[in-house]
């Protein structure tokens, strides 16, 4: 085809040439005019502005990432949790007053039409949180990369809560169509599955196989204050033609159309991290879906601008955010060696030089494998090339001097102990260039725990990339207050540069400035109590302290040692009702995993306790427990802005990192925490005195459980503990179902306590103490949480890009002039 010069129009960002856009889009993108448009359509119209604004930015970034011929990053995430565009957009177009005047200009309030924005909640947590995180940052420095995922009709669950329990709704967040992606239904693959292998000709083919086709949904990713942007590209199932076909012509129209639906369940629905392998068939083909769809594009991607695999490896790095993609490796292989027809140490060559992965957990039970026998049935040609590559690694291990058989087993991609299993990460290692962790902790642990036979082997392998999170949405976004008092403080430039943070230091002591950011504060706190005195009808007081354990619901992360002081702080306020007390407000939120038993009682048990406690006219105001339903990337945008104190509690050596840790501190909330994964550093950063650390560290924890721990002499030993305990037991908080419990205070008491949440019970008391006496001097106070937000520069997640880009990925930006 010629190139045909097309003429558009240069969009403008006046909030005359915005009115215009959203007329035109009302009528012509929804169909609506403004008598009958409901706030659904003017949203969907301000979103349509909003991305043809960004598609010229889009194009043209696309044009010299064709021309400057650049490596491409690849980053394969079985999860983005991204959460609502439209205001992020706004930020990164620098459009955001104009648009609301422009939307007010046709009678709409811009902060009422937002709200009906669905998440896309594509993601459980912190790791899919990292993903959008980095897409935005990859943008933002103009790292050319591209997001690979998949498309889930469903997302993460919409968790209500009836009668104090989490019940689970479907997310069907496409309802209303999403304005933000752009369907490409040119772009589509097979993906093959089942079947057999044979050779012919020297090659191995794989036939008879099953097949559902990926189709690409790309949505922009804008970076802020630059003209470059990314993709992020989505996969979603589409059943074959020809699938039906053979249906149809047997006269069976109803099997035929079946068939297609279980075909194309594979990008249904998104899989809840329970933190133990559920080993459920759909979930592999789920892996094994998005990352074929994903190295076929690449291949077909690079080979429009070369003619041989030569150069492949200076062209092309590829990401794993954690294993779930790591059939990647043997997938890639596959198309080089049997498609291609590349010679296999080639094949092998490139793999190593284009992969790598970063772990995300330290827990041997949640480390992914998969039964030889079901990836035998569903994927044979990919075990295969899995035992091909365990047999030269294993060869290669011993020409560097691993001969003992016992080291030999343990390194082995396949586990040979019972079922035969194939260990993901080792996989990853062994094909990767560079592993990662994501704090410094974590990825020393990891080293010297679960990976040290490989640590040993290549050494050089391994590294760390603390993790980051987005000023833009964390703080821009988030906190209007406090980024503007920010921005008058020092200037606006901390948006991307998070470490000119510092420069609030030398406002250390300045009256006006501290009575600024605690008016800022106390905005977000009141924003925060309106929005729950609609939902729930509890009222709080915005000068209490507002303490915060929002993250998913897990043993490790130990909601329960907070509910344990927060029964505490109830007994202690009956017994002296009359004392001064710190008035707190007491916060949870997070979902538990459906299926996860013990995380679902603990919500109950937080929405019992709250229950009582806000119910007792003796507690009042002193104290109250909140349990705000459905947290997700939106509600913690809400909550986060309005915390004085995070509680960061997990258990020495489980939290890999974290990463609401530092969103709460940017927001200016001190952090009580446990030497855990990035409380680690953010105590460094924003020194000791501003932080309250508790606790066992994790070589404490080590030791303890190697002496011998034992929980019940703790209880024993303890009468408020013991207390607290028994309650629990007895059904003072549950008097209609008093054995409710049982099982929570024997898992704690009987049963190993394996978290050791009793074993920390009572340094966690005395840091509570120490954070209420903070918090009664109230510029002591507010110095601390002012160095918290000017010490968060590090934890830009441009930073932690900026280190992939120069370190793992070896890639540069792009030259937008
Ligand atoms: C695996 C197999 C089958 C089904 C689900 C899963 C699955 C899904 C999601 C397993 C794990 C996850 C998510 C893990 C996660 O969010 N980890 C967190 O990653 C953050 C970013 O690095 C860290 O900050 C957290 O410490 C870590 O817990």
């Amino acid at each position: 085809m010629t190139a045909i010069g097309l003429e558009f129009d240069q969009l403008q960002s006046s909030v005359e040439a915005l009115r215009r856009s959203l007329s035109n889009r009302l009528m012509y993108g929804v169909g609506k005019d403004a008598v009958t448009a409901r706030p659904q359509d003017w949203l969907h119209a301000a979103a349509l502005a909003v991305r043809d604004r960004l598609v010229e930015r889009w194009m043209i970034t696309t044009r010299r990432q064709y021309d400057q011929d650049v490596k491409r990053v690849y980053y394969l995430s079985m999860e983005f949790l991204i959460g609502r565009t439209f205001s992020n957009a706004l930020i990164a177009l620098g459009i955001h007053d104009q648009m609301k005047e422009a939307l007010a200009s046709v009678g709409v309030d811009m902060d009422t039409v937002l709200d009906y924005e669905p998440d896309a909640a594509l993601g459980n947590g912190g790791l899919g949180r990292l993903a959008a995180c980095f897409l935005d940052s990859m943008a933002t420095l103009g790292i050319p990369g591209f997001g690979y995922g998949i498309r889930y009709d469903y997302g993460m669950f919409r968790q209500q809560i009836v009668n104090g329990e989490q019940v689970e709704a479907p997310d069907y967040w496409l309802r209303y169509g999403n304005p933000w992606e752009f369907p490409r239904p040119e772009v589509q693959y097979p993906v093959h599955f089942g079947g057999r292998t044979m050779q012919r000709n020297g090659h191995v083919e794989w036939i008879d196989t099953q097949h559902v086709n990926a189709m690409a949904y790309d949505t922009v990713i804008p970076g802020y204050d630059t003209s470059a942007t990314n993709t992020l590209r989505l996969w979603s199932a589409r059943a074959d033609e020809e699938l039906d076909l053979s249906a149809f012509n047997q006269g069976d129209y109803q099997r035929a159309v079946e068939a297609r639906n279980i075909s194309e369940n594979v990008s249904r629905l998104l899989y809840p991290d329970d933190s133990t392998m559920a080993g459920r068939e759909l979930r592999l083909r789920q892996e094994y879906f998005f990352v074929s769809a994903t190295m076929q594009d690449l291949i077909r991607r690079y080979l429009r601008t070369h003619s041989t695999f030569g150069r492949f490896s200076e062209k092309v790095a590829v990401h794993l955010n954690d294993t779930h993609p790591v059939l990647a490796i043997p997938e890639l292989i596959r198309l080089l060696v049997d498609v291609h027809h590349l010679p296999w140490d080639d094949a092998m060559a490139h793999v190593r030089r284009v992969f790598s992965y970063t772990n995300h957990t330290l827990m041997p039970e949640a480390l992914e494998t998969w039964d030889v026998e079901l990836l035998a049935r569903l994927l044979p040609r990919h075990l295969e090339i899995i035992f091909d590559i365990n047999a030269a690694f294993l060869r290669e291990a011993s020409e560097r001097g691993a001969h003992d058989l016992d080291l030999i087993r343990r390194i082995s991609l396949v586990d040979e102990y019972g079922q035969r299993r194939v260990r993901m990460a080792y996989l990853a290692i062994v094909a990767s260039h560079k592993v990662n962790g994501v704090s410094r902790l974590h990825s020393q642990l990891m080293t010297r725990d679960i990976f040290a036979d490989f640590a040993r082997l290549f050494p050089d392998r391994f590294t760390n990339v603390t993790n980051g999170i987005t000023p833009r949405r964390w703080l821009a976004q988030a906190s209007p207050p406090l980024a503007h008092l920010v921005d008058e403080a020092i200037g606006p430039r901390w948006r991307s540069d998070l470490f000119e943070l510092g420069a609030l230091r030398k406002l250390r002591g300045d009256a006006a400035f501290e009575a600024a950011f605690r008016a800022a504060k106390r905005s977000n706190k009141v924003r925060l109590a309106h929005r729950a005195l609609q939902r729930t009808g509890i009222v709080f007081n915005p000068d209490a302290l507002f303490d915060m354990q929002v993250k998913r619901i897990h043993e490790y992360k130990r909601q329960l040692l907070n509910v344990l002081h927060v029964i505490t702080r109830y007994n202690r306020i009956l017994e002296a009702p009359e004392r001064e007390w710190v008035p707190r407000v007491v916060l949870f939120a997070g979902k538990a995993a459906s299926a996860y038993r013990m995380a679902k009682m603990i919500i109950h048990l937080i929405n019992d306790v709250a229950a009582k406690i806000n119910n007792d006219s003796v507690v009042g105001d002193r104290l109250k427990v909140v349990f705000v339903p459905n947290y997700g990337v939106s509600v913690a945008e809400m909550l986060i802005p309005a915390a004085d104190l995070s509680e960061q509690i997990s258990t020495a050596g489980t939290e890999a990192s974290g990463t609401g840790n530092m969103k709460l501190a940017l927001n200016g909330a001190l952090t009580m925490g446990t030497l855990d994964g990035a409380n680690i550093e953010i105590g460094e950063a924003v020194g000791q005195d501003n932080i309250f650390i508790f606790g066992h560290t994790s070589d404490q924890v080590d030791q303890l459980r190697c002496a011998g721990y034992r929980p019940r002499q703790v209880y024993e030993e303890n009468a408020e503990l013991r207390r607290a305990l028994d309650q629990i037991r007895t059904g003072f908080f549950s008097p209609h179902d008093t054995a409710r419990y049982t099982d929570i205070f024997h898992t704690l008491v009987d049963w190993g306590d394996h978290y050791l949440v009793l074993a920390d019970y009572s340094a966690f008391i005395e840091a509570q103490e120490a954070a209420d006496q903070r918090f009664m001097d109230v510029p002591a106070w507010t110095a601390s949480a002012i160095e918290n937000v000017a010490g968060m520069g590090k934890f830009s997640s441009d930073r932690a890009i900026a280190e992939y880009a120069r370190d793992i990925w070896h890639v540069k930006s792009i030259e937008m002039q």
